[in-house]
């Protein structure tokens, strides 16, 4: 009887353990982007790099969360994708998309409204495989 009792305590205490340590699950093509003065993601730091760059399988649903940390609203694209629906993010604020990555290829990501480092957020990249 303490033998099962010590057994059991120890699986137990063994799944506490493995909770602790694994990591909450992040649905597959859900991704965060922050817009900050330093362009998404810090592209200022990518110099004249494609940034930020997401890939995900043709057919996946594509779910970007941009979060603007900046003190000037920042506009969000995904050329083909979400081209008809201008996004505008306003200080301390988030925005949500969500479409299909239904057409392979590459897809430019970009700021839609004058800013102040437009230039910055104009090179980011969505690859659909
Ligand atoms: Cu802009």
């Amino acid at each position: 009887m303490v033998t099962v009792a010590v057994v059991s305590s120890v699986i137990v205490a063994a799944y506490y353990v493995y909770q602790a340590r694994s990591p909450p699950m992040k649905p597959p093509g859900t991704f965060l982007i922050v817009a900050s003065a330093n362009g998404y993601n810090d592209s200022a730091s990518q110099g004249d790099q494609s940034w930020p760059v997401i890939t995900v399988q043709k057919g996946t649903t594509v779910t970007i969360t941009v979060y603007n940390a900046d003190v000037q609203a920042h506009g969000f694209q995904v050329a083909h994708y979400s081209d008809s629906t201008r996004e505008t993010v306003a200080p301390g604020k988030s925005v949500t998309i969500t479409f299909v990555a239904d057409t392979a290829g590459s897809f430019r990501i970009y700021c839609s409204i004058f800013c102040t480092i437009h230039p910055l957020m104009q090179s980011g990249e969505l690859i659909v495989l």
